[in-house]
């Protein structure tokens, strides 16, 4: 007979994943059993500081109060109606959420991948409806070394061929060009163009961010051209960055804002599609969904987080820790960090490859009590919850430092 979950050990229940669970994925050795704050705890009762949080679904950190008081006041109310019928939740949010983004109306969804797809759709109604693109002939231009999610549309225009290989046939209707670059997004935009979908900062390609003026070069490029600027902000949006969204460090309102992750509250799958009325517009009945999207619980927790984010506290918080970060981060170069970037409480921090993969730095983090992942080859991420403190901030760049020292 197997032991009850609670009475095994980490190493049991890892060994205990390997036959039953999907092996999409290679996680850090850690069980986590609770949480709390910026801080995570073993099934042994190790801690660790969360410099991951949850990609960035955990902006306010594990179990924020306010956002734990929202659930549990919903739970014991009302949790799923479907969209067949209105919820007294799903108004507020929607108003509060377009407000807070200074746009019209929201698409609720769940997933990010789930808000790409129907940023995608709607641009595509609206290529064919208000501008008047032959149909089926709609084109979407992306970045290289984007990352939007896992969908079957969505790795197609994926240029990470472990994201792609083995699961075409792919979908049509994408152009890629470089990251970063306006001249080719020039070219590569023409009549038949709905939309430029991009990430304001790239994540999984290492914390990229573009130079100074390209996210109000797209902005001017695709108004100009005539087609709807995608920011996808599933990751860069909700305080991250220092800001509420990552385009406000160019003072750009997109025509289309893809959230997720935080906007959960890392409570439950909370996204959404935020865009200009004239562009939502184009949605009629029958003609996208979702059985949760949209669902009280979701409403309650998302509303939430609106309220959180209405404070400006976590941008603050965001900002000025921010700096902490790369200062600590500054010290360290040519001390094992060979480059980083960093915006707000996030960073893609290159590490000298002759002091091991990222991986393996990520391990050696583990052990002293700090959770990371590595990105591509020798990067690490830094992205811990905005409720971090400064002092415990610098004692995780001071671990850092201890592991690049002792690496190789
Ligand atoms: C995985 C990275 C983070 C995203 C952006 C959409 C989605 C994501 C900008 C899709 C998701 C994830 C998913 C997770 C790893 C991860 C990630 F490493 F790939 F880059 F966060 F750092 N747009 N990002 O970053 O959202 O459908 O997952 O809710 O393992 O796939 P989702």
């Amino acid at each position: 007979m197997t032991a009850p979950a609670h009475a095994r050990t980490s190493a049991d229940l890892i060994r205990a994943e390997e036959p039953v669970l999907a092996h999409n994925y290679h996680p850090l050795p850690v069980v986590v059993a609770r949480a709390e704050g910026a801080w995570v705890e073993d099934v042994e009762g190790r801690r660790y500081l969360d410099m991951l949080a949850g990609y960035s679904a955990l902006n306010f950190g594990h179990r924020h109060p306010a956002l734990i008081q929202a659930a549990h006041d919903q739970l014991d109310r009302l949790t799923l109606t479907s969209r067949a019928f209105h919820n007294d939740r799903l108004a507020e949010f929607a108003e509060r959420l377009a407000a807070l983004t200074s746009l019209d109306m929201v698409l609720p969804m769940n997933t990010g991948a789930e808000a790409v797809e129907s940023g995608i759709k709607v641009a595509r109604k609206w290529a064919y409806d208000v501008k008047g693109v032959p149909d089926g002939q709609a084109t979407i231009v992306v970045a290289a070394d984007n990352f939007h999610g896992r969908t079957t549309t969505i790795v197609s225009f994926s240029t990470d061929e472990s994201a792609r290989t083995g699961f075409g046939p792919f979908t049509p209707g994408f152009k890629i060009v470089p990251y970063n670059d306006l001249a080719a997004l020039e070219e590569a935009v023409d009549e038949n163009t709905a939309a430029v979908l991009i990430e304001p900062i790239q994540g999984e390609a290492g914390v990229i961010i573009p130079d100074a003026g390209y996210l109000a070069g797209v902005r001017e490029l695709t108004r100009r051209k005539g087609c709807l600027f995608i920011a996808d902000e599933i990751q860069s949006g909700l305080g991250r960055t220092g800001r509420t969204l990552a385009v406000e460090h160019e003072s750009v309102v997109p025509d289309v804002l893809l959230l997720g992750k935080a906007l959960g509250g890392g409570i439950v799958p909370v996204s959404a599609v935020v865009a200009r009325r004239e562009v939502m517009s184009v949605l009629g009945p029958g003609e996208h969904g979702s059985t949760f999207g949209g669902n009280p619980l979701a409403a309650a927790v998302g509303t939430a987080v609106v309220e959180l984010l209405e404070t400006g506290e976590f941008q603050r918080r965001a900002d000025e820790l921010g700096v902490v970060l790369r200062e600590g981060l500054e010290a360290l170069r040519g001390h094992g960090v060979t480059g980083f970037r960093a915006r707000g409480l996030w960073a893609g921090v290159d590490v000298d490859p002759a002091l091991g993969t990222g991986r393996e730095i990520s391990e050696r983090l583990m052990r002293e009590g700090i959770l990371v992942k590595d990105t591509h080859g020798s990067t690490i991420r830094l992205a811990p919850p905005l409720t971090v403190t400064a002092d415990e901030l610098r004692s995780a760049l001071g671990t850092l430092e201890k592991v690049l020292g002792q690496a190789g």
